[in-house]
Order: C-alpha cells, then structure tokens, then sequence
C-alpha cells in the first residue's frame, strides 16, 4: 500500500520498568525475550534499527520494524475489506460502496483496532471484522464529508470522489449501505466461539456511540456550523470538533480491539487516554498537512480550509505552537502505554509515532 512506504523505517520505543528485585527483573527479561521471538515470527523480517528497553540494571535490545508490521497489517486488512462488501444486486450501489472502501487509504483505524486487539491476545483476528468495520464507517463518512452539501470535494484518496462517479443520490445510499454493514458486520463476522457476545454487544455500543450525535455526527454539525458562522471559533470549539470529527473514531478503533481481545476496565481507561490524545493529534496533523502539503501529496484538495476561512490549529496558534501541541499529544499518549510489556506496546507505540510524523 503506497501510503504506508513513506512511513519511518523503524520507530525507537524506550520504556522503563519500575525497580524489582533481581530473580524479578531476570525473570521479566526472559519473558520478553520470549515474547521478542513470539513478536519476530508473527511480523515479517525484522532487520532495521533497534528500540531499546531499559530497566534500572539491565538493557534489553530487540527491534520493531513498523514498515514491515503496517504492510503486513495491510495485506490481511485489504483481503478481509474485499470480502466484506459483496458485488451483488443492486449492482450501483454495491459498487459505488466497494468503490470508496477498496480505494486505499492509509488504513489507519483498523491498524489500531488489530494493534489494539494483539496487546492481550495471540488471535487478533477475531477483530478482524471491527476492523473492517471501522474502515467501513471512515470511509462513508469522507463519503458523506466529500457531498456538495458538505464539504464540496472532486478528489479523495488520489480518486474522483463517489458522488463525481455515482452521482448524489447513489453516494449518499451507497454511505448508508457501509454505515449499516458496519455493525450488521461486527455482529454476525465476530467469532463467538472465541469471544463472549457480551463483549460484541459491547462493542457494538461503544463503536455506535462514537460515531452518532455524540461522536462523528456531533463534531461533523459543529465543524459545518462554525463554518457557516463566518467567525473565528475558540480553542473550546475546535477541540471540541477534533475530539469528536476525528478523535472518536479512532478511540472506537483502539477500545474495541482492546475489548475483543480481552482488557481489562482499567486497560480500557488507560487505552482510551492514549487514542484521545493521538485522535486530537491526528487532527492537528491534519490541518497542519492541509497548509503545508500539495494535492498530490495528500491525494484531496490541499489548502482547503484556509480557502473557506475554516479556524484550524495553525489558523488560531500558528504553526510551530501547533506542531509543538501535535507532538506533546503524542508524548502524552505513549505515556500511557509505558506500563505495559514494551514488546506488546510496540505497534501501537509506533502507530503514535507515525500519526504525529505522518506526510499524507
Ligand atoms: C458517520 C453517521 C456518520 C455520518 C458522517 C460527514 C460526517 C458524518 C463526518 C465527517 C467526518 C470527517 C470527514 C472527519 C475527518 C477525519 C479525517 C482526519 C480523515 C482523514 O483520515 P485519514 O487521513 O484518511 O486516515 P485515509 O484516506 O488515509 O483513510
């Protein structure tokens, strides 16, 4: 997946153990070591720059290849979205939704869902079908954000946007067929023998909540009515449109594959901590882009928001207080994960790397 190549090579993770005793401590290190060769079977070949665990005594060297880990990610996410939304009759609308899912993309929400999942369990493919789902939802929504009623966009994705191929009627339909095949999806494709239902329920809700009027939608008609208000909106109201436009999402990514793969309540907290602080930071990354990258490289419209006169991060604090905010959030969100095995951390680590360095 193109999107994914001109991501870092590899990404350092430093993380440090609290001070055990010594039988503790060599017992700890063996254990990652184990869960290193674990790691290295799983993911292809692991051969770039090394990230470094330090404990107070003792360092333990193992690598991470981010590269490696995403495109394999990508490989299993692009097959299982292929098979997720069947070609059928009606055939315009079932291609137009299979149009916009299979255009690419970075892929981003399911890598969270997957990464998410392997932090407390071997078999991360029982999110495999949030993960699709999740994308399934991203994907109507920029959709939906692309109409000439919204956002008035031609390109997406390095592609005509559905509505210029499909027309409005069959893109708003087509929206509305992937939004209800989400969650039709995580209920019927999860494997119940691997997963309690009630954990599914769960998901179901949580992933509902975030994107409805107190999620997606809700961030969606503040953005539009800020917009329209022909005003500069507060640090408030653009947080608030951040958090909930972006953010929300990526939090259904990370809490639902944490739950599917078994977390605990106070993983959850801690987990949601992390995704809304790289969710707030993938929003000021991309208003950033938005200013200073081409159309070409972001494959959709660059320079928009400044030509509708949208408040953004850079518009309000300028751009190094922003880029300075974007990577705190990101500091701030793998702070959260230094409690947990760093060889487990490891993608969803790099994932904030990535999500604050990110071109595109
Ligand atoms: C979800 C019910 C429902 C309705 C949709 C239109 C709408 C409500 C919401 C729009 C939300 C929106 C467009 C948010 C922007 C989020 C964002 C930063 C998208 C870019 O994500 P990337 O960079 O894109 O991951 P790719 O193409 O790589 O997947």
């Amino acid at each position: 997946m193109s999107a994914i190549t001109n991501t870092m090579a590899a990404v350092p993770v430093t993380a440090r153990m609290g001070s055990k005793g010594t039988a503790a401590r060599a017992r700890a290190i063996a254990a990652r070591k184990t869960n290193a060769l674990r790691f290295e079977r799983r993911s292809t070949k692991v051969q770039t720059k090394p990230f470094s665990v330090v404990s107070a005594q003792a360092t333990v060297e193992t690598e991470f290849d981010f590269n490696e880990y995403m495109k394999a990610k990508a490989v299993i996410t692009e097959k299982a979205l292929d098979e997720s939304v069947a070609q059928q009759y009606p055939d315009s609308v079932h291609e137009s939704m299979r149009y916009s899912l299979l255009a690419g993309g970075k892929r981003i929400r399911p890598a969270l869902c997957i990464a998410a999942c392997e932090m407390f369990t071997e078999d991360s493919s029982v999110a495999m079908p949030t993960a699709c789902a999740l994308e399934m939802i991203h994907t109507m929504s920029l959709m939906h954000d692309d109409l000439p009623c919204m956002d008035n966009d031609d390109f997406r994705r390095g592609k005509p946007t559905n509505h210029k191929v499909y027309g409005e009627q069959c893109a708003i339909l087509a929206g509305d067929g992937l939004l209800t095949r989400a969650f039709e999806y995580i209920a019927m494709a999860t494997p119940l023998d691997k997963v309690d239902p009630k954990v599914v329920l769960r998901v179901v809700a949580y992933v509902a909540k975030c994107v409805g009027s107190e999620g997606l939608v809700g961030g969606q008609i503040v953005d539009i009515e800020m917009e329209g208000a022909h005003e500069e909106a507060t640090l408030e109201t653009l947080q608030y449109i951040h958090a909930h436009k972006t953010a929300a999402l990526l939090d259904a990514a990370v809490v639902s594959g944490a739950l599917l793969g078994g977390a605990t309540e106070e993983d959850v907290e801690r987990l949601t901590r992390y995704s809304q602080n790289i969710g707030l930071a993938f929003q000021v990354i991309d208003d950033i882009l938005d200013c200073t990258q081409t159309s070409e490289q972001l494959g959709k419209t660059a320079g928009k928001d400044d030509a509708v006169g949208k408040t953004t991060y850079p518009s309000l604090l300028g751009l190094e207080e922003s880029k300075r905010i974007g990577l705190k959030l990101i500091e701030d969100a793998k702070a959260e994960l230094s409690v947990y095995d760093p060889q487990r951390a490891a993608p969803l680590i790099a994932l904030a790397d990535y999500i604050g360095s990110r071109q595109n």
